[in-house]
């Protein structure tokens, strides 16, 4: 059995629901490591900065604890580095949805080979609980005391018109469903998006509310019907909302290794093999 569990500190507060992300996580790469699919050496935790990030430090496999917003271009270099790597990227809303929005949509255009799960809690957590772009019109977070003017965005519509090929949304404490998809997610060949939908329990506890209006699936869809399924839910707070978890959509094209296939960068750059250590560790 594959130890997954490191000696760091956690200091996630009590009952957050990213210890349950977590959990589900280290379920998903333990079961891969046991069906044969990968092996533990395979896989890399990528993480942005925010309360999520912390997950890098709690999941012993090997990795790369990034730059807010900067997650996905780190994640990028690493599949194209070694393609044969199991990339899981964790990110936040505010990494990803924000400062990091270009990566995003460009990611789903043009790819890459790894997952992608998005820890949604609708809120700047680490930074004590200002408003991004999933955050509810009128919410009163700390930088609009007077409540948020903006609508927010919809992130799983928005992958789909940006060319994800594997796209899902789950709750952040179905630890079934969450662990059988991320474990779908890390498996497919290409952009695999999740965007968890995960209340922080501190700054912005909406628990109630998605447990009320979540249902669950039976895709994955053709491309018309996932966009009408994404579009069920804009991320406001109505009261009629109703909110799908499961995977949308997933189809199998080139990946973004494939277009440059770096079988042949080792030949290309072949001072790096001199000089870095690294390039030791992760080349083809
Ligand atoms: C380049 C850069 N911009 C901004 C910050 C400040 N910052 C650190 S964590 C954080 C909030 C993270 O929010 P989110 O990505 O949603 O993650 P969460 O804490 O909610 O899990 C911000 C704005 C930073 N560290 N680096
Ligand atoms: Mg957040």
């Amino acid at each position: 059995m594959i130890n997954l569990n490191t000696s760091e500190q956690n200091t996630w507060c009590p009952g957050c629901h990213n210890f349950v992300i977590l959990s589900c996580a280290k379920k998903a790469v333990s079961e891969l490591i046991n069906e044969g699919h990968a092996k533990h050496e395979d896989f890399v935790t990528v993480t942005g900065i925010g309360c999520h990030a912390k997950l890098y430090d709690y999941i012993n496999t090997s990795g790369f604890y990034g730059l807010h917003g900067r997650a996905i271009p780190t994640a990028n270099g690493i599949t194209l580095g070694n393609p044969k790597l199991k990339v899981m990227t964790f990110a936040g809303d505010g990494d990803v949805y924000a400062e990091g929005i270009s990566h995003f949509i460009n990611a789903a255009r043009v790819n890459p080979n790894y997952a992608l799960f998005v820890n949604n809690n609708k809120i700047f957590a680490l930074t004590t609980g200002q408003v991004t772009p999933t955050s509810e019109k009128g919410f009163p977070g700390r930088s609009t005391p007077k409540g948020n003017p903006f609508t927010p965005m919809n992130p799983v519509s928005l992958a789909l018109e940006a060319g994800a090929s594997f796209v899902a949304r789950e709750y952040s404490l179905d630890v079934k469903n969450l662990t059988e998809t991320m474990k779908a997610a890390i498996k497919h060949k290409g952009f695999a998006y999740v965007d968890i939908i995960q209340p922080c329990i501190t700054f912005h506890n909406f628990t109630e509310y998605v447990k009320d209006k979540m249902y669950r699936l039976n895709g994955p869809f053709e491309y018309k019907k996932a966009m009408e399924k994404a579009k069920e839910w804009d991320y406001s707070d109505s009261a009629d909302a109703k909110i799908p978890v499961g995977i949308f959509y997933e189809e199998e094209r080139p990946t973004l290794s494939d277009l440059f296939d770096n079988k042949n960068w080792s030949e290309a750059y072949p001072e790096r093999k001199i000089n870095s250590a690294l390039w030791e560790r992760f080349k083809v």
